[in-house]
């Protein structure tokens, strides 16, 4: 049984049940909610520590445990409290000189560990805050879009869209494959503070019409990402994701970094991004609410 597990797990084939309850034994009883008990759990390590690098190629996410020391969590906390963002989020947290440092520590880390590559950059970082004050929900998805400086016209460009003052466009399927997400958990994040669910494999079949997501998802199983607060999920933006509403009342609080190629094709640019140095660039300071804390 173990080795059928086991042949299951390392197989290049796309889940399936069995894989799913090989990952779930390895990682967690996702059905319990209890706090307390979670804490008790060991993390996650032992499957997907062994090798990150295909973890993340093959199953679209990866979970790193302990990226952060107490010292560094507790003064990204305090970066973030600083903000008083008043919505479940924003976008725009990459103008801050914080970020940037942050940013330059994930990608030596890293790249040390083979999960982002030299030409990688941080090009984006979200703010999420979620528990049962502040609530919300997104329903399974592909984040497709990619925030950019201006809009350019050009046929391999998808659909535009603004949001907190800048663009953002849907570009061709290997910009998106280029990317990868690297979400940095302020807190503990257990079933009651809705965690990310994502559906292992679903990265690799490329964009998906709202009507393929529902019959992936009907077809699939998904995992829950419960992590422990200085931890980070790595994902590819293309895996199938989604979280329900918080029942706990403390927050879920994440920095959602994703990093990318540091030049784009079509005389596209990106909003911000951060050279290897740690160095905040690009068009944020144009913005109008752009806000300096540097
Ligand atoms: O943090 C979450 O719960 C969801 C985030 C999300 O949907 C996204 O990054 O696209």
């Amino acid at each position: 049984m173990v080795r059928l597990l086991l042949s299951a797990a390392i197989s290049d084939r796309p889940p399936n049940a069995l894989h799913h309850a090989f990952l779930l034994a390895m990682c967690h009883d996702y059905h319990d909610t209890s706090e307390q008990i979670y804490l008790r759990r060991r993390e996650p390590r032992n499957y997907f520590l062994k090798q990150p690098m295909s973890e993340l190629d093959r199953h679209g996410f990866c979970i790193l445990p302990g990226l952060l020391s107490q010292a560094e969590l507790e003064r990204y906390q305090s970066h973030t409290d600083q903000q008083r963002i008043q919505s479940a989020g924003t976008r725009t947290i990459l103008q801050h000189a914080w970020a940037g440092e942050l940013a330059q520590y994930l990608k030596t880390r890293l790249m040390a560990q083979g999960l982002l590559t030299a030409n990688q950059v941080a090009i984006q970082c979200n703010y999420f805050e979620k528990s049962s004050e502040r609530n919300w929900l997104v329903a399974m998805h592909q984040d497709l879009s990619i925030p950019v400086k201006e809009r350019i016209e050009h046929a391999s460009l998808g659909i535009w869209s603004r949001k907190e003052e800048g663009w953002y466009v849907q570009p061709p399927l290997e910009i998106l494959e280029s990317l990868t997400a690297v979400r940095v958990h302020l807190d503990d994040c257990t079933m009651a503070h809705g965690p990310l669910r994502v559906i292992p494999g679903s990265h690799r079949v490329g964009k998906l019409s709202p009507d393929q997501i529902s019959a992936y998802v009907t077809a699939s199983e998904e995992l829950p990402c419960l992590v422990h607060s200085g931890s980070a999920v790595l994902m590819k933006p293309l895996l199938l994701h989604a979280s329900s509403k918080a029942t706990a009342p403390n927050r879920r609080r994440v920095l959602h970094f994703v990093f990318g190629p540091e030049v784009l094709p079509f005389g596209l640019a990106w909003q911000d991004h951060t050279v290897f140095d740690g160095t905040a660039t690009a068009g944020w300071a144009e913005r109008k609410d752009a806000t300096h804390d540097h």
